[in-house]
């Protein structure tokens, strides 16, 4: 008999769903009309989950779930899953680390440079007919910037090589400093947005919230950018909205937020503010090499393995 397994967050490459379909009964969760009764007929026999790192699987459901061996997450951030959970009950909860590194930090980027140059600002502008009419105010340089990195991960580390690489000086906090990396590191949130034009989000959430508070757009000041695409909970987005209207600071570029899809309203109309709809990892390239890490966490696990990304076993 096939292992059943439950898909709470769609997979977009169709590979990857012929081969899920293929070796499993896959439930798909996130369309079913009737999300109890699903649970009520299958939950039992279900041994494996797959989910987005956004959504992750909360304890109510996993409690629901007695046969529940892995809950592979398709994507690196696990701040979503009960670990504790999933610890106690043996359940491996594995994450594609290394899979989506390059996209996310090429996106951080192309989020800054979109935000501070008004990339999009410029194609409406193009698009509305209104080139020959009123001229666009100037932008501001991206090349030189200092950089301040929040998070000296993987996806951390990626955005500074491409920061770097455009002459910026990088600084960085996270809970220790590393002497692997010529990058300077700033114990505290405040002193780093102090000394830097732009701040980049690249940090696990699954202890932080909030962080990115008013007092800490406060020290970015009315020059600085936020760039997030990590998780939109390390933002306080009351604060961050609140800066931005009031002009006290210079503009933002996110991909992720607090409650998504909902993005606050007030964010809609602004020119220094580019939106992305959690897109970061969202390539061919990197939605297949994720969705083959899936694959291998279910296979090992239900042949009776370890899967060797397991964070949680
Ligand atoms: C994905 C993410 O968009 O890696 C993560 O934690 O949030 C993103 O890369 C998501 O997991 C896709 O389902």
């Amino acid at each position: 008999m096939k292992p059943h397994v439950l898909l709470l967050s769609p997979v977009l490459i169709p590979a990857i769903n012929q081969q899920l379909d293929s070796l499993y009964t896959v439930h798909r969760y996130f369309e079913h009309k009737d999300q109890p009764a699903l649970i009520e007929a299958f939950g039992a026999q279900i041994r494996g989950v797959v989910s987005g790192g956004h959504t992750g699987i909360s304890r109510a459901l996993m409690e629901q779930l007695p046969a529940l061996e892995v809950v592979a997450v398709n994507g690196v951030g696990t701040d979503a899953v009960d670990m504790a959970y999933a610890r106690d009950h043996g359940i491996h909860v594995t994450a594609t680390f290394g899979a989506l590194t390059e996209d996310v930090a090429d996106l951080a980027i192309g989020l800054l440079i979109a935000t501070c140059r008004e990339i999009a600002r410029g194609d409406r502008y193009v698009r509305d007919g209104e080139w020959g009419n009123s001229p666009l105010p100037l932008a501001r340089r991206f090349s030189g910037m200092r950089v301040g990195i929040v998070g000296l991960g993987r996806v951390g580390r990626a955005v500074a090589i491409r920061a770097a690489a455009f002459g910026c000086p990088i600084s960085y906090t996270d809970l220790k400093a590393f002497d692997d990396v010529p990058y300077t590191f700033v114990a505290g949130l405040e002193e780093l947005a102090r000394d830097s034009d732009a701040l980049i989000l690249a940090a696990a959430a699954d202890k932080a919230e909030g962080i990115i508070d008013a007092r800490v757009l406060d020290a970015l000041g009315k020059d600085g950018y936020v760039i997030n695409v990590a998780r939109g909970k390390l933002v306080n987005e009351t604060d961050l909205v609140a800066a931005l209207v009031d002009g006290r600071i210079a503009g933002a570029g996110l991909d992720v937020f607090v409650d998504e899809p909902n993005v606050p309203a007030a964010l809609l109309g602004m020119h220094n503010v580019v939106l992305q709809a959690h897109r970061a990892s969202a390539t061919v390239e990197t939605r297949t090499h994720m969705g083959e890490m899936v694959l291998a966490s279910l296979a090992a696990t239900f042949a009776g393995q370890k899967p060797g990304n397991s964070l949680s076993t």
